[in-house]
Formats: structure tokens, C-alpha cells, sequence
């Protein structure tokens, strides 16, 4: 009776913890995009009027490599949606490894997915160690709505062997399944989105040596773009090539992004057209400093010439999101910065994210295009730890000067506004004194 009972509650208390997770806000507007947990090879669609961001999820390494390194450990998928790249309601699970019918249960290997819409149904493709043999195989998961609940077909996509699958659908209704396993295969799709039509066509041989996985292609101004991956010295760049053909032969254009400059080997990506600009998802090890195999999201603005080339993206921190002035404003997601450093606020909770350290005179950040249309604010409070206090002058449309008190703990320090600013402003923060202070945050009442 007793273990009954602690049954019960453990029960009721992870059902009332899914609840918890299901919906919730998460308010960010810069990169990573989403905090408290890893999001890993972002797929952007547009659905509904808001962007649906389908990544998979890492978690901390739970089994090993061949080489008995830690490895990818990805259980199951979440769905984030937003309709203004700041405020992201987290939908929750929509599909798990032990819910695959063909799936090996505990392999954690739910790589990059896709998600498309056609004729009134959401098509989900994920790859998925299979429960029987070896590698991985892809699976479809339908509904009727973007964020589920997702029905796994009773089998995975028959002739299709590999990973990070990814579908176009063209002008005329005809749909293309591209994925990676030994190069890059296309083929197109029967109506019913479930099986191949026809005979797959290896697709990266004409492209420069280096071709690895993650495949994104998509249609603009009637040219065919496949982005990819693209190993050209030891890590992932993003790479791009054209046709005039859903299946090719692509042209090699050039690069998206450069490597990663701290190292994160895999880039996995996604472009995307909202509100008429394009933005380019990927992703970096950004709250995983020391493990590459778990990653979060990030986004910025990409760019296309006239000639329909696309211009190289500068990954960035701010991110493409409005943030408003009221907000706790996370200076170290900053535009730009000079001598100031950067650091984790919690060593031992990287969620928790970073601080900003002033530590001589001159040291400065800059936050590009914090709102103030709201209200003018009366107040500016600062989340800070000044072991002997210092002097930060901030400017907004004008510039003030504040007098930061010796505080040995963080602490929010509240001072009147001197100045009146309304608008969209860069913030710029600088440090006059030679003292260390530290700033988690930075809000306008
Ligand atoms: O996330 C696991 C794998 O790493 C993806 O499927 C690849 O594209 C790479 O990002």
C-alpha cells in the first residue's frame, strides 16, 4: 500500500511537471533562443502565421561512441512556436523514442527533424535507430496541427537509410525527400507523404569533397537552394548550391557560415521567410562550453543579392529579436563589445547564462536596439556584484553616469532615470572606473 502510494505521487508529480513544461514562455529575443534546455538542428517553418521551430534535444551524454567517447544523447522531440522571435511558447513533447513502433526504445538517437504541411496534415520526419539492424532509418509522425500530438507511422520510410531528413514542396504540389547516410539522397515523395516514388538519386557528387549531412533545401525566386554542411578543413561550415531542378545536378555557390570559432563541429541549420525577411537557424554549444554534443539554437538575418546569391552570415549574440527595455536586458548578448569580458553567472548552472565584467576604465558593451516605445522609463535598475562599488555610464539617446555602490553579492540597484528616451536606442554601457563590476542584467522602469 505504502509503495503504492509513492507511486502514485511520483506519478501525479511528473504528469504535473510535463504540464509545467507544456506552453511555457520563453522570453529571450537573442542567442541561444531557447534556455533550460538544449535545442539542437533548428528546422524553421512558418505555420499558421507564427514560425515553428523543430529542433531535436540533446541532453547531457547518457551513452558512448565506438570510441567510447560521450556521445549524442537525443530521447525526444520538442516544438516551439512564436510570433515574434522573442516570446517562444515551449509545446511540450511531441514525440518520444519509446513511442516509435520500429524504433530501438533507448538508442537516443532522434537526429534532425523536418516538419511539413500538406493538404490539411502535419508530416514530421525524424530519424531513428531502428529496434532491428543497424544505422538509422526515417520515420513520418502526422497531425493535424503543428505542435501535435504527433501519430508515428507503424514503419519507417521504406529505401530510405540515413539521417536528418528534409522536404520540399514545389509550386506544383510535388514533394521531394532529401537525407544524408554516405552522401546526400533525393527522391520525390508519393502523395501520401509516407513512401518514396521512384529510385533515389545521389545528390552531392558534384559538389566540392566535404559534403557531411544536415540538408535544407528550399525554393526562392524559382531557384533551388540546397544548403548543407560542409566540411572543408576539420569542422562544419554552411555551405550552398543551385539549381534550376528539385534534384539537381546543384552548382557549389559558397558559404553561409564560416566554422564554428570556439570549435562546435557540427552546424545544422535552417532559412526561413517570415514577415518578409529571411533568417537563417543553426546552432552552437553555446551553454556546453566543454561538450560539443549539446547544442542550442541560435537565429540571425541572412541576406540574398539580387542575383539570388546569398550574402555569408556573422553568427551573433544579439540575435534577431526585438527586446524590450523593461525587460531584464541581457547586456552580454551584446553587438559589440571593448575590453569588457564575458563569463558564466553560475559555474554549476550554465542556464542560468552570463554577466558582463567591467574590470578598467573604457571597458564598454553595446547592446544594438533595445525598445523603449512602452513607456518612457522613470527608473534603471541594475542587476550587479561591485566588490568595491564603481561608476558605469550608460547611454540611451543621451548619456548618464550612475555611482554603483559596494555590493560584495549580486544585487539590484535601482536609480532615478536623469533623462527622458523613448524609441528603439543602442544601449551602450562603459565602465569610467577602474573597478570590478560585474552585470547580470539591466532593465528601464
Ligand atoms: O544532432 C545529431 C546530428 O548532428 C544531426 O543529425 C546532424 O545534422 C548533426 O547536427
Amino acid at each position: 500500500m505504502k509503495y503504492l502510494l509513492i507511486l502514485t505521487a511520483l506519478v501525479a508529480l511528473s504528469a504535473s511537471s510535463r504540464a509545467d513544461e507544456k506552453d511555457k514562455k520563453i522570453v529571450t529575443g537573442t542567442n541561444p533562443v531557447i534556455t533550460g534546455q538544449f535545442t539542437a538542428d533548428p528546422t524553421a517553418r512558418v505555420f499558421e502565421g507564427k514560425i515553428y521551430m523543430y529542433p531535436s534535444h540533446d541532453i547531457p551524454s547518457v551513452i558512448t561512441h565506438h570510441d567510447g567517447s560521450a556521445w549524442f544523447s537525443m530521447p525526444d522531440y520538442h516544438v516551439f512556436s512564436s510570433e515574434d522571435l522573442t516570446t517562444w511558447t515551449d509545446h511540450g513533447v511531441i514525440l518520444r523514442q519509446e513511442d516509435v513502433p520500429w524504433g530501438k526504445p533507448d538508442a537516443y538517437a532522434m537526429w534532425a527533424p523536418d516538419c511539413v504541411f500538406k493538404d490539411g496534415k502535419y508530416y514530421f520526419y525524424f530519424p531513428d535507430a531502428p529496434a532491428e539492424g543497424k544505422g538509422f532509418n526515417i520515420g513520418v509522425a502526422v497531425a493535424d496541427k503543428p505542435y501535435g500530438p504527433f501519430v508515428p507511422e507503424a514503419a519507417p520510410i521504406e529505401g530510405v537509410f540515413g539521417i536528418d531528413p528534409c522536404v520540399l514542396t514545389d509550386d506544383d504540389g510535388k514533394s521531394y525527400i532529401y537525407w544524408s547516410g554516405m552522401g546526400l539522397s533525393g527522391c520525390r515523395l508519393q502523395d501520401n507523404m509516407r513512401e518514396l516514388d521512384g529510385e533515389p538519386l545521389r545528390l552531392d557528387t558534384p559538389l566540392p569533397e566535404g559534403f557531411k549531412e544536415g540538408p535544407f533545401v528550399f525554393k526562392r525566386n524559382g531557384i533551388y537552394y540546397l544548403t548543407y554542411p560542409w566540411v572543408r578543413n576539420n569542422t562544419e561550415t554552411l555551405a550552398y548550391a543551385i539549381s534550376d531542378h528539385p534534384l539537381g545536378p546543384f552548382e557549389y555557390k559558397g558559404l553561409i557560415m564560416r566554422e564554428s570559432p570556439t570549435g562546435c563541429w557540427t552546424n545544422h541549420h535552417s532559412l526561413v521567410e517570415y514577415n518578409g525577411e529571411w533568417y537563417l537557424f543553426y546552432h552552437h554549444n553555446d551553454y556546453s562550453p566543454d561538450f560539443d554534443k549539446n547544442r542550442s539554437a541560435r537565429i540571425d538575418r541572412v541576406f540574398f543579392n539580387e542575383d539570388g546569391t546569398i550574402q555569408e552570415v556573422a553568427p551573433t549574440l544579439r540575435g534577431v529579436g526585438p527586446v524590450k527595455a523593461t525587460s531584464k536586458v541581457e547586456i552580454d548578448r551584446y553587438s559589440s563589445i571593448e575590453g569588457a569580458a564575458i563569463d558564466y553567472v553560475d559555474q554549476t548552472d550554465l542556464f542560468r547564462g552570463w554577466k558582463t565584467i567591467f574590470s578598467k576604465a573604457g571597458d564598454q558593451i553595446c547592446f544594438n536596439s533595445l525598445d523603449f516605445s512602452d513607456d518612457a522609463p522613470d527608473h534603471v535598475v541594475f542587476c550587479v556584484r561591485a566588490p568595491k562599488g564603481g561608476q558605469l555610464a550608460v547611454t540611451a539617446g543621451e548619456t548618464a553616469v550612475f555611482d554603483i555602490p559596494a555590493s560584495p553579492e549580486w544585487k539590484e540597484i535601482s536609480f532615478p532615470m536623469p533623462h527622458q528616451v523613448t524609441g528603439v536606442q543602442d544601449l551602450k554601457v562603459e565602465s569610467l572606473s577602474g573597478q570590478h563590476v560585474e552585470v547580470d542584467w539591466i532593465s528601464f522602469d
